[in-house]
């Protein structure tokens, strides 16, 4: 199939510009002005639109089991959100158990690959590390996965020792570490005592991870990941104003570290979980104070923080009441598991199709980024750190016709009933935006039109990334 996108302003991470684009079948064939539709092309106007790569979200935990349920969107579900708000490729993770490495990414592609919608890949968790697992980590290039997650925190988390000998490892093979950076034995001390002393409610979420334990873990993690003779390391949902200065500390002593913030993180606060419902802000690490929310801006202003991503990990608010869903009825335990006691709250928020929506408008239309820093911050940067640009994350020929069309004139009143995520509320509840998604290709195909879906369980492809992908 043939289609010719024309009259659109081009945004890449670098420049804006007026061209149209040639796809041929899933790839773009052609940049260039006043293309001449070939025969039997599918002719789309763009004019007065935006074109720009389709989003890459880098941290989605789609079919999730935690605290006795499961995040409430699968692989389909997710997906189709994600395409709804602009995005065409999502990085997953794989649960390590106590299995082989290369068992638990099959067990991922049986959950995954029949439902996957957009495009996919998957980091690798690294929760248990032995010789085996080390001696199993070069298996995973073969597979097309080419990053390992480390955890600080909860139970899974490892002891700096391996954590080094991972980011070791990762480094001899060209692949990058992510870091979910949190200080677990504080955090476990502190919710022992909040607990003892009766504190149940949500906002003891927050008050039991502190924002120092966030912040050493990042130092600590730069640190480890110097010793480990310079591997590339990815700090995933930066939340803190002091990790963002750690961040910048490690960058300025030229070690590889770069960074990833969430939408979240750039608007709420700990008041937000003293509110009736704030177990919908729940997730880990917690949101913070506004000074956070200002560091973190000034973060992606100015390049020391690379990439959006989400963190998506939704639940339902009150999971004993069904939600119309494709036709169906469909509820899923959530929140109110823990409407007792904070610790039994599952943690995660919905977010995989908010952020180009939200960001557009609180971002770009506020003038605190330039289209070309959206671009970078949620297609480019994360689709070449993660080894898919340019086959992913660019308008350029030969690159997937993975597109997004974006209309900059018009506006919506933000919420549940137009984010399609499968749960039951959403953080931006009446935003007001301006900007919204008007079409999405995937590979060449629209699998949204305006508000209609055309993708299906099945469409999407998972996508095997390359070793060695440039630190930003
Ligand atoms: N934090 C969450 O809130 N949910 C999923 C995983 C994570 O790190
Ligand atoms: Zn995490
Ligand atoms: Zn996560």
């Amino acid at each position: 199939m043939t289609t010719l996108i024309k009259s659109g302003t081009l945004i890449t991470a670098a420049e804006t510009f007026q061209a149209d684009i040639l796809i041929e079948g899933e790839k773009i064939a052609l940049i260039g002005e006043n293309l001449a539709a070939p025969e039997g092309a599918e002719v789309i106007d763009a004019s007065g639109k935006l074109v720009m790569p389709g989003g890459v979200d880098a941290h989605t935990h789609f079919d999730l089991p935690m605290a006795g349920t499961v995040s409430s969107d699968d692989h389909y579900t997710g997906h189709k959100a994600a395409a709804f708000g602009g995005v065409t490729t999502v990085i997953d993770f794989v649960s390590q158990d106590t299995s082989p490495l290369l068992k638990n990414v099959e067990m991922y592609h049986e959950k995954a690959d029949a439902r996957a919608a957009i495009d996919f890949s998957a980091h690798m968790n690294i929760t248990r590390w032995d010789e085996q697992v080390e001696r199993e980590i070069p298996d995973l290039l073969d597979e097309g996965i080419t990053s390992v997650k480390v955890f600080t925190a909860y139970t899974m988390r490892l002891p700096d020792g391996a954590l080094m000998e991972v980011m070791r490892t990762a480094r001899s093979l060209g692949m990058v570490t992510l870091l979910h950076a949190e200080n677990g034995d504080v955090i476990d001390l502190l919710v022992k005592e909040a607990l003892e002393q009766g504190h149940l409610t949500p906002e003891w979420h927050a008050l039991t991870r502190p924002s120092w334990g966030a912040v050493e873990a990042v130092l600590r993690g730069s640190a480890l990941a110097a010793q480990a003779g310079g591997a590339p390391l990815y700090i995933v949902h930066m939340n803190a104003a002091g990790e963002v200065d750690m961040l910048e500390y490690a960058r300025s002593r030229g070690l590889p570290v770069m960074g990833e913030t969430c939408p979240q993180y750039l608007f709420f606060t700990v008041d937000d979980l003293r509110k009736p419902d704030g177990a919908k802000w729940v997730c880990s690490p917690p949101m913070r104070t506004k000074e956070d929310n200002e560091r973190l801006w000034r973060g992606l202003e100015q390049g020391t923080i690379q990439v959006v991503g989400t963190d998506h990990c939704p639940f339902f608010f009150d999971g004993t009441q069904a939600i119309d869903y494709e036709g169906e009825k469909v509820a899923i335990p959530g929140k109110e598991l823990g409407k007792d006691n904070f610790t039994k709250i599952p943690n995660g928020l919905p977010g995989v199709g908010d952020r180009l929506p939200i960001l557009w408008t609180t971002g770009v239309v506020s003038g605190r980024i330039t289209p070309n820093q959206f671009v970078a911050l949620n297609c480019t940067n994360p689709a070449r750190i993660f080894g898919l640009y340019p086959q992913k994350g660019a308008l350029l020929p030969g690159s997937d016709a993975d597109i997004l069309i974006w209309d900059p004139e018009r506006k919506v009143k933000y919420g549940v009933n137009v984010a399609q995520h499968r749960t039951d509320y959403n953080l931006y509840e009446g935003w007001e935006l301006t900007g919204f998604r008007d079409k999405v290709l995937l590979r060449g195909k629209v699998i949204v039109d305006g508000d209609e879906w055309l993708g299906k369980p099945g469409g999407g492809r998972f996508v095997r990334r390359a070793p060695y992908a440039p630190v930003l």
